[in-house]
């Protein structure tokens, strides 16, 4: 049954290329989920895990953040939590062997691939300040070895403890209640690199930073415009959502610069006619937008917005809406007087008709929602371009009504949670107040660091121990070289981890890899098996049971390690009961219930089968939590990304078989890419343009001013039906071409969706 990890890692010498497809799932979906998982862990335990994802009694799938229906199917999963199930619940283990025949520099070279297939990480291992080798280490010395360095800091601040948003709600109230509790807000998270412009623009229009709507929302929608988002590979269950809304007479526009399949059309693996049928289609609108133009396009939509109402006054607008609850209309109609048309086509890529349609079917749809992911947000303008979603989508009172909203649709499948327990370097005070309140100390005020001003921290030799809440930063983080040259500053690096990836072979001078318990694991503690809960992309919480036996008797929760590190660390300081929180998981949750807003009985709602929904402004009551109490329109000045002659706007993307820095194998079957990741997708016009050619190998260096040019070498150009100018290449290979500094006005996510690059014939 079992396979085994490989020994040499892959070249990308035997790419294979195909067309593009145009449509998502059908029958390759469950096909393709069952196998690997069958081959690798065997008939038994595929056929246990798979009948528990998303149920009520089962686990919450690791892989994304989309929300589960009222009504759960048998088999409530995708192929691709079908793959992020078999990754962690493999069999494999790194044994002791591994460690003594893989000196730490000979892991350098090894791909994310070669590394997380290796197996899961099954004790606890340190590699000493002058060693090449980690080496086993107890759980207790490994406690000791993060305490005395935390405990040598001459500030507080000279620690930070990033998170992944995998880490249960459980793990990251008592992470960050550590992090505070010795004296620092630096909570940098993968949030930082991917919703970071959603939150910071939604809390300022809004008052809050999430969703605004439920999931039978899309149910009662009639036009739903997708923005920036491929759900047939990141959310898949999303389609089945959206072909549900079809079927009830909604309209579905989508806007990328790649045609995704999963945009194009859909057959629902899990219905027979999915098995039999042709697709749904999906699009009944493909804008197939110019990289970054979003801000322009929501300008040029709600313009004519703004003129219909002209032309037919008090018919167009929802005027009940603008006077009790919003502010800003007026400047706003002023301000879009000045659009200029010429500069909306250039930003955009799209004739005026493609818009003239666009806001047609927009005026048309009583109930709108607007979803979007990273194609939005790792903008540098990507804060403005979602208050402009916001601007749009309350011209018409599309928020906080059914069937209407916006909704960003998160990654990872608790960092919204993650979030709501406070992991994030700028907590409200109202939240360090409760948290203060509640454990008898005064959190710090000051501001913590985000991931890339992390990273510069490090660079600086101002950060010396560096804790990991799983993840893989080093893999992640824009400008690779340099974030790697940074951590190898750091006294000591920590990583709670279930399988291998860069950031453990890129340390401190000290490293410490502390094996966690996956998700699918049944976590027993001295008071019983323990529940671990959740928050999805719509503010629903509910519980997670772990279902197998752990990979290891060595092997700790999240929980459990973070409580052990905190208690060997701060030992009696301020009273904190550690060792109650670790035995037993509800007296965490109590916890909470008195600090969590929203979270008032938190044992007792998460104990009930469909668990409870977050309170949430906007969407329950038209309450906007903002500074004035009113939604605010607001007057974004139009900037689009300028790309000199010759030049091309590549984003970074991640194919259909990986999750984030995390590959699972090397096809991108949707695209058409089999056996290899490094590919340039380039529109055959501009190929030619170029004077290259479809299948050559090229450099692809990126430009950025008074740096030298960043280079990615060897890639193969695919030719590629990408909007004219764009370009696209895999994340997180790519990440080398970003530079630290290109980041997201106001929210600092790096800028990985428009890098200026120019492509040279490879030597
Ligand atoms: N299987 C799987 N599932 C995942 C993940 C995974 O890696 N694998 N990752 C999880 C995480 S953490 C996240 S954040 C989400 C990510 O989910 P997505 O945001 O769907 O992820 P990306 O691959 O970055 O795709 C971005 C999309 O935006 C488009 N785009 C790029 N630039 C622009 C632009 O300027 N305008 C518009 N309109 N579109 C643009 C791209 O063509 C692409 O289709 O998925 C989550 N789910
Ligand atoms: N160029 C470019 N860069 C990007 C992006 C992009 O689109 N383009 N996307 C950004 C986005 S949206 C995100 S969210 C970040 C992702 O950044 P991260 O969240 O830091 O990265 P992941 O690849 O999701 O982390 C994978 C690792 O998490 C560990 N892990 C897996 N499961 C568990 C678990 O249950 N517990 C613990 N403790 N560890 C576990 C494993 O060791 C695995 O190797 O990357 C960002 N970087
Ligand atoms: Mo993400």
């Amino acid at each position: 049954m079992s396979a085994k990890a490989p020994r040499e890692d892959y070249t990308d010498a035997d790419i294979e290329v195909s067309p593009p497809k145009t449509f998502a799932a059908g029958i390759g979906g469950v096909y393709h989920s069952m196998e690997p998982a069958i081959r690798q862990l065997g008939v038994a335990r595929t056929a246990a895990l798979m009948a528990k994802i998303n149920h009520k009694d089962g686990f919450d799938c690791m892989s994304c953040a989309w929300p589960d229906p009222d009504h759960r199917k048998l088999a409530e999963f995708c192929e691709n939590g079908g793959k992020a199930v078999t990754w962690e619940a493999t069999p494999l283990r790194i044994e002791r062997s591994f460690w003594r025949e893989h000196p730490v520099a000979s892991l350098l070279d090894k791909s994310e691939y070669w590394l997380g297939q290796q197996g899961r990480l099954i004790e606890p291992v340190y590699k000493a300040k002058d060693s090449d080798h980690y080496e086993p280490v107890s759980w207790d010395d490994a406690f000791t070895i993060v305490a005395d360095r935390l405990t040598e800091l001459d500030d507080p601040n000279q620690a930070a403890f990033y998170t992944s948003g995998r880490a249960s709600n459980e793990a990251a109230f008592v992470y960050q209640l550590f992090a505070r509790a010795l004296g620092t807000n630096n909570l940098p998270d993968c949030s930082n690199m991917c919703h970071e412009s959603t939150g910071t623009a939604m809390s300022y229009s809004v008052g809050i930073g999430k969703s605004t709507i439920a999931y039978s929302d899309f149910a009662a929608a009639d036009l739903i415009i997708i923005m920036g988002q491929n759900p047939g590979t990141n959310h898949p269950r999303m389609l089945t959502a959206l072909q549900g809304a079809k079927e009830n007479g909604a309209t579905i526009v989508a806007i990328n610069p790649l045609p995704e399949a999963g945009l194009i059309g859909y057959k629902d693996p899990q219905r027979v006619r999915g098995y039999l049928g042709t697709a749904t289609k999906i699009a009944d609108q493909f804008i197939q937008i110019r990289s970054g133009g979003d801000m322009a396009l929501m300008q040029a939509v709600s313009q004519r917005v703004l003129s219909a109402e002209q032309a037919a006054p008090g018919t167009v607008l929802d005027h009940d809406f603008l006077a009790r609850h919003c502010d800003g209309f007026e400047a706003f109609a002023e301000h879009l007087t000045g659009l200029d048309d010429h500069e909306v086509a250039l930003a955009t890529g799209i004739p005026a008709a493609e818009i003239d349609e666009l806001a047609a079917r927009y005026l048309k749809a009583e109930r709108v929602i607007v979803c979007w992911a990273m194609g939005i947000t790792q903008h540098r303008k990507g804060v403005d371009t979602i208050k402009e979603i916001i601007n749009l989508l309350l011209l018409r009172g599309n928020i906080g009504r059914p069937g209407a909203g916006a909704s960003p649709i998160r990654g990872h499948s608790n960092v919204q949670g993650d979030r709501t327990m406070g992991v994030w370097e700028q907590m409200p005070d109202s939240f360090l107040d409760a948290l203060g309140a509640e454990f008898g100390f005064d959190p710090p005020r000051e501001h913590g660091v985000d991931s890339v001003h992390g990273i510069r921290a490090l660079d600086e030799g101002k950060i010396k121990v560096w804790v990991g809440l799983g993840g893989n930063l080093l893999g992640a983080i824009s400008d690779t070289a340099l974030a790697e040259s940074a951590m190898r500053k750091t006294r000591l690096s920590v990583q709670l981890s279930t399988k291998l990836n860069r950031s453990h072979v890129v340390t401190g001078e000290e490293a410490l890899i502390l094996p966690v318990l996956g998700r699918t694991e049944i976590d027993l503690q001295e008071s019983g098996p323990q529940y671990v809960t959740v928050e999805d992309s719509v503010c629903a919480v509910h519980a997670s049971h772990g279902q197998i036996p752990p990979i290891s008797a060595e092997v700790r929760s999240e929980t459990a390690i973070v409580a052990g590190l905190a208690q060997a660390t701060l030992r009696d300081r301020h009273g904190i009961d550690w060792a109650a929180m670790l035995r037993d998981y509800d007296v965490i949750r109590d916890h909470i219930s008195r600090v969590v807003p929203g979270c008032a009985d938190y044992n007792a709602k998460t104990r009930t089968r469909d668990g409870f929904v977050l309170p949430n402004g906007p969407r329950d009551a038209r309450r906007f939590d903002t500074a004035t109490g009113r939604a605010r329109i607001t007057v974004n000045h139009l900037e689009h990304v300028h790309c000199p002659a010759g030049r091309l706007l590549l984003q970074t993307v991640r194919s259909h078989d990986q999750f984030n820095t995390t590959i699972y194998s090397l096809n991108d079957r949707y695209r058409g890419i089999k056996k290899g990741r490094h590919v340039v997708f380039v529109h055959p016009d501009d190929v030619a343009q170029l004077g290259l050619r479809d299948g050559q190998h090229v450099d692809v260096f990126s430009e950025w001013p008074d740096q030298p040019d960043r280079v990615l070498r060897g890639l193969r150009i695919v030719a590629f039906p990408t909007a004219r100018g764009c370009a696209a290449a895999y994340f997180p290979e790519a990440n080398v071409l970003v530079p630290l500094d290109s980041t997201a006005l106001e929210s600092n996510t790096p800028v990985s969706k428009a890098i200026v690059v120019r492509l040279e014939p490879a030597a």
